[in-house]
């Protein structure tokens, strides 16, 4: 019998299809954007000759209304590029105690800047712009000079939160008032976008730079862009050369993002769809606590402390099953929906689900 789609084929023995909602950085080149890559024509981008790199940077630029872009490998090598090319060694930087940047990327901030963060603790992952400008340090020389703002959006681990406009809004107020700059850790700005409805420049134009990933709900296998005015990228340029971030021909992955910009960004809505859907059933699971109308995005972020399991073991157990999920702190189990995530995935990802909770009653 043909295998179907909840199945692979493994040489002989037909095998589960594991449903993996650990992060959408997990999802494989589609074989359009392989093709895309096998064909795309290259150069060398250190010498700024790659096209097809030139091409990428064009496009998002445009998209974000920005005089120019940057391609870098990674979401968290364009945040720390930013903060480089933001700030000097001793300057502190505000922003939300949830945010990647604070939390996830390997102390880059002093480690590669120099800078200390100074966190606040936000509402979901927002904060309050009257807590950003009492937060920002006077000028007297026991104080870390306060120079840049960061906000992230969609928020990861407020569960995909889009950061709603009117919050940014003031918060560039505060910031241009006080002569910070402000930086969007936008990994994800394309879903919040969608979400919105608000178009991605209309959110870029409160910012300084932001960043943007590729490799996350777009599907690409790699990249992210930086993007500001043309200043600050060169700036940013020279930074990259710093860190040895300058790379060659390129324009293999480049295509990659290009074919994802194109071909992945409309289709997020079925991931948000698939999101609510996960969220949904989540919510009927005894030991579950989630508010479904609190999932925007692709990011569904639940609570199981009332089954008193440590996530890690429920996260193994439901992996035994062929359901992957991510423990995300003390109480919490993350789920991402993305391009190799069906419908039929998710239904059968809440079977197991429900199994496995009920295990734990
Ligand atoms: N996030 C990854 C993990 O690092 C947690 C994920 O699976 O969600 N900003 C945000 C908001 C991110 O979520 C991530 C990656 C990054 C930056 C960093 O991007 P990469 O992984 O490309 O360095």
């Amino acid at each position: 019998m043909a295998p179907t789609n909840k199945e692979i084929v493994h040489g002989e023995i037909p095998m589960k299809k594991v449903i993996d909602l650990r992060s959408d950085t997990l999802t494989k080149p589609t074989p359009g954007m392989r093709k895309a890559m096998m064909e795309a024509e290259v150069g060398d981008d250190v010498f700024g000759e790659d096209p097809t790199v030139n091409a990428l940077q064009e496009k998002v630029a445009k998209l974000l209304k920005k005089e120019e872009a940057l391609f870098v490998c990674s979401g968290t090598m364009a945040n720390q590029l930013a903060i480089r090319a933001h700030t000097q060694h001793g300057d502190e930087v505000i922003i939300e105690s949830e945010a990647h940047t604070f939390n996830y990327e390997g102390g880059g901030g002093s480690a590669l800047s120099g800078v200390q963060f100074h966190p606040l603790r936000g509402e979901r992952g927002v904060l309050d712009p009257l807590q950003i400008e009492e937060a920002i340090r006077p000028p007297d020389h026991h104080f870390a000079p306060t120079r840049l703002v960061c906000l992230e959006n969609t928020h990861n681990r407020a569960g995909g939160r889009v950061y709603p406009i009117a919050r940014i809004k003031e918060t560039y107020h505060v910031a241009k008032r006080h002569g910070l700059a402000t930086h969007l850790d936008g990994a994800r700005l394309l879903n919040a976008s969608l979400a919105s409805g608000i178009p991605p420049d209309t959110y870029a134009q409160y910012f300084d730079s932001v960043s943007m990933c590729l490799s996350k709900g777009l599907g690409a296998p790699i990249g992210s862009l930086i993007t500001g005015s043309r200043e600050f990228i060169d700036r940013v340029h020279r930074f990259r050369k710093m860190f040895g971030g300058g790379m060659r021909q390129v324009g293999i992955i480049a295509a990659a993002g290009i074919y994802a910009l194109d071909h992945h960004t409309d289709r997020l809505r079925v991931d948000h769809a698939n999101a609510k859907r996960l969220a949904q059933g989540l919510s009927q699971i005894d030991g579950v606590e989630i508010d479904p109308n609190s999932v925007e995005t692709n990011i569904v972020v639940f609570d199981v402390s009332q089954t008193g399991t440590d996530p890690d073991r429920i996260a193994g157990c439901l992996k035994q099953q062929g359901v992957l999920m991510l423990s995300f702190g003390k109480t919490l189990i993350r789920a991402v929906t993305h391009l190799d995530v069906t419908s039929q995935d998710i239904d059968r990802a809440l079977e197991i689900t429900a199994e496995v909770f009920s295990g734990f009653k």
